[in-house]
C-alpha cells in the first residue's frame, strides 16, 4: 500500500513537471508567433507606402501632361531576378524623342527601373523609380534620341536598353 502510494505521486510529479514543460514551450511558441507577426505587420506598412509613393508620382506625372505624348508600355517580367537581359520587356524598349515609356512590374518581387548600370557613375542619373511593389508602374518620358541602358538596383544583373531615335 505504501509502495502504491509512492509510484502514484511519483507517476503525479512527473506528469505535472511534464506539463510546465509543454506550457513553457507553448508560451515561447505564442511569442515566437507574436514577433513574426509584428515583422510582417512592419513589412507590409512599408510596401503600402511604396505603393502610394508610386501612386503619387504617378499623378504627379499626370499632371504635368508627359504622357499625352504617346509612348510605349514596359513589362517587368515574372521571375524577373533570374531572367538577365529579359527581364524587362520589350528590350529594347523603342520610342521616338517626346515619348513615355511605362514600366509596370509584373512580378511578385519588388524591383527598380534605373538608368545607367551598377556601381557606375551614371547610375540613376536620368532616372530611377524607386523601389517598386508588384503591379506599381513607373514612367519617363526620353527628350534627346540615344541609347539609356538601365537596370534593377536591387538585382543589378537585370538590364535593359531605351532605344530613343
Ligand atoms: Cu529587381
Amino acid at each position: 500500500m505504501k509502495n502504491q502510494n509512492y509510484r502514484f505521486l511519483k507517476s503525479l510529479s512527473f506528469g505535472m513537471v511534464a506539463v510546465v514543460f509543454l506550457m513553457g514551450i507553448m508560451i515561447l511558441a505564442h511569442s515566437i508567433t507574436q514577433y513574426q507577426l509584428n515583422v510582417y505587420a512592419q513589412i507590409d506598412n512599408a510596401t503600402e507606402m511604396t505603393a502610394n509613393q508610386t501612386i503619387s508620382n504617378q499623378n504627379s506625372t499626370a499632371a504635368t501632361g508627359s504622357q499625352e505624348s504617346g509612348g510605349v508600355s514596359a513589362s517587368i517580367v515574372p521571375n524577373a531576378s533570374t531572367m538577365g537581359d529579359k527581364a524587362f520587356s520589350p528590350n529594347p524598349a523603342e520610342v521616338k524623342a517626346g515619348e513615355t515609356v511605362i514600366w509596370t512590374n509584373d512580378d511578385s518581387q519588388i524591383h527598380t527601373v534605373t538608368s545607367g548600370s551598377v556601381g557606375a557613375e551614371d547610375s540613376g542619373k536620368v532616372f530611377d523609380s524607386g523601389i517598386l511593389s508588384p503591379k506599381a508602374t513607373f514612367d519617363f518620358k526620353f527628350d534627346q534620341a540615344g541609347e539609356i541602358n538601365y537596370y534593377c538596383t536591387l538585382h543589378p544583373q537585370m538590364v535593359g536598353t531605351v532605344s530613343v531615335s
